[in-house]
């Protein structure tokens, strides 16, 4: 028969596994360094991630996938080239590319991220200015 104190420690560790197993792709943030702009080609975007759980910024990952596009003004077809360019600080992933109107741009980014084995995936809004 299960004692009192071992079924405790037992509904402890239970709980424990639960909230490590909710942990997930869901807990990471991506921001924009500048959320505004000037318009232009050879832009640099620099994007945080951070751990929304710990508030630490996220150095370790691999972005593999990026997308630039106008669909928050309704251009959803009209794509930029998109870049990875050297990160200057650990935590932030630059990137270069064109914003050629004045209005906002939608950044989609996919990445891994070391312990998670979901794909982490954010957008980001920026807006060029003219
Ligand atoms: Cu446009």
């Amino acid at each position: 028969m299960l004692s009192r104190i071992s079924i405790a420690a037992l509904a402890a560790t239970l709980s424990l596994a639960a909230s490590a197993a909710m942990a997930g792709a869901g807990d990471y943030t991506f921001e924009p360094l500048n959320p505004e702009m000037k318009k232009g080609d050879d832009v640099t975007l620099a994007i945080r991630l951070t751990n929304k759980q710990t508030g630490k910024a996220v150095t370790d990952a691999v972005i593999f996938k990026t997308r630039v596009d106008m669909a928050p003004d309704g251009m959803a077809d009209m794509e930029s080239p998109v870049a990875p360019l050297p990160s200057k600080e650990p935590g932030i992933y630059a990137f270069k590319t064109d914003l050629p109107m004045a209005g906002r741009y939608q950044v989609t980014l996919s990445a891994k991220v070391q312990g998670e084995p979901e794909t982490v995936t954010g957008k980001v809004i920026v807006k060029a200015t003219k």
